[in-house]
């Protein structure tokens, strides 16, 4: 065990009250196509946005009004403190919390929020990483800004902020990838002079990677990895390195896309959807020139959170997307076969699901979206 893990154990044992009876029994959930799961409710939340896992064990959970969690798998919570303030309201609050991927090392955790601008009318997200510290009380330090959403804008909504790092040993080993959403202005996406509507790829402290693809259309264009994006509020790496996407369509024609260099994935020119005024938009066959998504919803899911997964507990889900769904309120396994994408089948118990995310032990956890969002770990027996 590190030193790191020895840390985290001594710590949890000490700051984490005991609760009775948090945790719920097991319960089945079968999926239409018959798969039988086991679902074991583990904690409550305020409106809960994202996860990530220290161990087996141990994950941090935030929650759109502001709070960040430290949790452990019997349900115990303790709160984190030196979490900057949140502009909370409509799609926005916290947002996604990720580790560096020499979070053992370094314990730098990455967060993304809303801010308000300096007269208060206009919003925009932030990524800000800090130290994640273990002491009488978990607490983060030495917190340092690395991107800005701009510009400002008077939405309340498709902030997107989902971050994602790309895994060692692949070609974006150390990067950070942020996707920030159109603010449901839709012509920002094809705008380079917005980070708005785009895939961003950073440096781990926030600089600029100079292979980025579009280096001579400005500056803020210097940051984007890809283009012509709705609000994608899922994003994760796969076992190959490649950066897959979920994005919310307009009234339908949600995507899950693969995220390629200097691509444009069509918002708002094209979609599988339409406008929800009823005004038609083109669906993405009529412009080959623009990415097209390799699986599209009519009706919608309302994708959220993504996983690719690579556990032993599913072997039959190995590589294949995981997506949490809102209005569709269920987890949706999507088979991925080389360069193809299929919906394979369908978990619904009744819940939006907000986030998806894998246990280092190949269990599946997902965030139940809402003012009482429960965190439910999913498990064959
Ligand atoms: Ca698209
Ligand atoms: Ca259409």
């Amino acid at each position: 065990m590190s030193y790191f893990m020895k840390n985290l154990y001594r710590f949890s044992a000490l700051v984490f009250v005991s609760f009775a009876g948090l945790a719920h029994a097991a319960e089945t959930i079968e999926g239409d196509k018959g798969t039988v799961i086991y679902g074991e409710a583990i904690a409550k939340f305020d409106a809960p946005w994202a996860m990530t896992f220290l161990s087996n064990d141990i994950l941090l959970v935030s929650t759109k009004p502001g709070t960040l969690w430290l949790v452990n798998s019997s349900g115990q919570k303790a709160k984190i403190g030196g979490v900057p303030k949140v502009a909370y309201g409509g799609q926005g609050g916290l947002g996604d919390v990720v580790l560096h991927p020499d979070f053992k090392k370094n314990q730098l955790v990455y967060l993304s929020f809303v801010e308000l601008s300096e007269n208060g009318r206009e919003r925009g997200a932030v990524v800000m990483r800090a130290r994640l510290m273990f002491g009488q009380k978990p607490r983060l330090v030495e917190a340092e800004r690395i991107w800005t959403q701009l510009p400002k804008r008077r939405s309340k909504g498709h902030f997107s902020h989902r971050l994602a790092f790309g895994p060692k040993g692949s070609a974006h080993e150390g990067k950070l990838f942020i996707t920030s959403g159109d603010r449901q202005l839709q012509t920002p996406a094809q705008d380079f002079e917005m980070a708005l509507g785009k895939v961003i790829r950073l440096n781990a402290d926030g600089s600029v990677p100079e292979d980025n693809p579009f280096q001579n259309q400005g500056t803020l264009a210097k940051t984007f990895w890809s283009v012509g994006h709705r609000n994608a509020l899922g994003l994760a790496f796969d076992q190959k390195g490649r950066l897959w996407s979920t994005e919310m369509g307009p009234r339908d024609g949600d995507e899950l896309n693969v995220i390629q260099r200097g691509a444009n994935y069509g918002w708002p020119i094209v979609s599988d959807g339409d406008n929800y005024n009823g005004t038609s938009i083109p669906d993405h066959a009529t412009r080959p020139d623009l990415m097209a998504p390799k699986l599209s919803w009519v009706p919608t899911i309302a994708p959220s959170g993504l996983v690719i997964y690579d556990g032993s507990l599913f072997p039959e889900w190995k590589g294949d997307a995981l997506i949490g769904g809102l209005r569709s309120r269920a987890l949706i396994h999507v088979e991925i076969e080389g360069d193809k994408a299929h919906e394979s089948e369908r978990f619904s118990w009744g819940a939006r699901v907000r986030d998806v995310a894998q246990a280092p032990d190949g269990s599946v956890w997902v965030l139940q979206d809402g003012q009482d969002g429960w965190l439910v770990k999913l498990t064959k027996q």
